[in-house]
């Protein structure tokens, strides 16, 4: 087997994005003249490409394209930066300051919780990048490795306080995300405005230039999938003994994304590779980069992802590189099981007799209103809290080490600023993607119109009486399926404006791909066909039997088995 297959490919077959980083200087391109550039409000050439790898993406007002375009004006540039935050804890009082960031520097007032347990903020201009890179530092966060080819925000099962355990898993996502962090200097550099000291750049893990493709990995403490770890190259499953952490089931290879129409793209559940002692952890985490580092596909980016390796490669292959490169042999998987995926909202009793709070944040925007005020809310709660909030990868958040002497005043606060209310299971279990108008890659839709979709579907549900019933609906606004729509029972992917394709036949504990059921059909379309399986759903069902399972059993969508060959037939 070759140890570096990239290294035989021709450099005219690399993909450009190989190019970029190689000419970058470790991350540095030319930012900084960019940044003292005042005729434009974007970042050209490679430096559009290379700030990712600083956390932010470039970014213009879809509704304000037209308009602009027809006044001869540049797009409405500005950035979206992404915190890094492994386990999605942040401290209280450090939430003033978030808070304070996003009316400062945002041009939309708003912070976006992500499905992978953490924030972005929308809308800040080129020349306010500095200051606020400066900001977030004082604040002791950044957004290093928040996006492009490189380790992302490491998830770790929320409420780390629920048990001993649940520490351990989160201090594990901490070493593993700090592990596989870039090297290079120039995010300080550029940012910080710290000194270069020459000759000191070395990636020794993810080497000079990165990952093939962003990367992504979750610590998960079993029976609670909320981190959705099916979609995820390397994940960490939890196995414990005496409230100690003595190992991790490792499974590797999942992702969802895909492109329409094109069948050699699809999406894979993480594969079950085998067990490994603790003490093994990072050098199994190293193994696996750079295995993926080394055989990740440079020359095709829609065929980059660890999935694709394992399939270019063999699983078998990948396991035995992975044996070798840490010095481990895989014992066979230990037992596990999951039972569910949402979050567990309202009041619970941590072991040390504090209390959490789960508060549902529709599609995990954070704003002010004139029906709700979610964000002055939770600024006030922080104000008055000490403990932490917990960031969850259903885009909601947790108050949580709440004393009993301070849970009666922090409820009043989330009452009356409408972080409580009365929502209905359905809505509990939702989620979609940003979409517009901030995607440059969106299609259709994504969090501006679920909460409308999800009105209608809840009077479908009442008038069948199944008014208690979850059912995991997602939506994403394209193909890269941000919104882990085909990990839902009801999954909407966006194929233009107001048209979706429909998948059904997702599982509730997220380990079974959804299958398509109609192709481009609009919102109204989709809710009459939803309409008919529902009414069948509440009059054929076996007790309990979810809906993903009831449309499976009745054939209304075969299961996907394989996904390579099953998505697309
Ligand atoms: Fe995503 C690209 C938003 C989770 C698969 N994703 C994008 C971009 C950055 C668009 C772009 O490249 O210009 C979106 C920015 C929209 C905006 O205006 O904010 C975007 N993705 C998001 C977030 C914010 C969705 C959300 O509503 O929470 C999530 C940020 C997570 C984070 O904090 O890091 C987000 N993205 C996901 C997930 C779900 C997950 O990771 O659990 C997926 C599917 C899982 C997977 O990776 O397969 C996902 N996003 C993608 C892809 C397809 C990647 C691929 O393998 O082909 C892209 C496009 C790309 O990378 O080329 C993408
Ligand atoms: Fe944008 Fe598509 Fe991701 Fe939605 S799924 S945020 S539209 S890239």
């Amino acid at each position: 087997m070759k140890k570096n297959y990239n290294e035989k490919v021709p450099e005219k077959k690399l993909t450009d994005a190989e190019r970029i980083k190689k000419n970058s200087n470790y991350l540095r391109g030319t930012i900084i003249d960019d940044l003292n550039n005042e005729i434009t409000n974007g970042f050209s050439g490679d430096n559009f490409s290379l700030i990712r790898f600083h956390g932010m993406y470039q970014q213009d007002d879809r509704d304000l394209r037209l308009e602009r375009h027809e006044q001869k004006l540049e797009p409405r540039y500005a950035m979206m930066l992404r915190c890094r935050l492994p386990g999605g804890v942040i401290k209280a009082k450090k939430w003033l300051k978030i808070d304070h960031f996003a009316s400062k520097y945002t041009l939309y007032g708003t912070i976006r919780l992500t499905n992978r347990q953490t924030f972005q903020f929308h809308g800040i201009l080129k020349k306010k990048l500095k200051d606020a890179h400066k900001m977030l530092h004082d604040i002791g966060l950044d957004s290093l490795a928040t996006a492009n080819d490189v380790n992302r925000n490491v998830l770790c099962t929320s409420n780390p306080m629920e048990s001993f355990i649940h520490q351990q898993a989160y201090e594990w996502a901490q070493k593993i995300s700090s592990f596989l962090l870039p090297h290079t200097k120039a995010y300080a550099e550029i940012w910080l405005d710290q000194k270069k000291i020459v000759g000191t750049d070395k990636e020794p893990i993810l080497g000079q230039t990165y990952l093939p493709r962003k990367f992504k990995t979750t610590v998960v403490i079993p029976p609670y999938n909320d981190v959705d770890l099916y979609a995820n190259d390397m994940n960490f499953i939890v196995i414990a003994k005496n409230e100690r952490i003595i190992g991790f089931n490792i499974l590797i290879g999942g992702g969802l994304s895909f492109i329409h129409g094109n069948k050699n793209t699809w999406p894979f559940l993480a594969t079950e590779v085998g067990y490994i002692s603790v003490e093994k952890t990072l050098s199994v985490a190293k193994a696996i980069v750079t295995i993926q580092r080394d055989w990740g596909n440079r020359a095709d980016r829609a065929n980059a992802k660890t999935r694709y390796t394992i399939n270019n490669f063999s699983l078998n292959s990948f396991k035995k590189e992975i044996e070798k490169r840490a010095n481990i042999i895989f014992e066979p998987i230990r037992d596990y099981n999951f039972i569910s995926r949402g979050d567990r909202f309202g009041w619970i009793k941590d072991i040390n007799n504090n209390w959490s709070l789960t508060l549902f944040i529709q599609n995990g925007r954070i704003y002010d209103d004139k029906n709700k005020l979610l964000k002055s809310g939770l600024l006030r709660i922080a104000n008055v809290h000490d403990g932490n909030f917990r960031i969850t990868s259903n885009q909601n958040i947790i108050i949580s080490e709440v004393s009993e002497e301070h849970k009666n005043k922090i409820e009043k606060i989330a009452v009356s600023h409408g972080l409580i209310s009365k929502i209905t299971n359905l809505r509990q279990n939702s989620m979609a993607c940003v979409s517009f108008p901030t995607c440059p890659l969106a299609m259709a839709e994504g969090e501006r119109m679920l909460s409308f979709f999800i009105t209608q579907l809840e009077k479908i549900m009442l008038k069948y009486g199944l008014e208690k019933e979850i059912i995991i609906l997602r939506v994403s606004g394209c193909p890269n399926g941000c919104g882990r729509s085909l990990l839902a029972e009801i999954g909407l992917i966006g194929k233009s404006i107001g048209r979706y394709n429909l998948y059904i036949g997702g599982n509730r504990i997220g380990s079974r791909i959804a299958k398509i059921y109609k192709e481009n059909i609009t919102e109204k379309e989709i809710l009459i066909h939803l309409k008919y399986l529902i009414k069948i759903w509440s009059h054929e069902r076996k007790k309990h039997e979810a809906f993903g399972d009831f449309v499976i059993r009745k054939n209304f969508v075969k299961e996907i088995i394989n996904p390579i060959y099953d998505f697309w037939s």
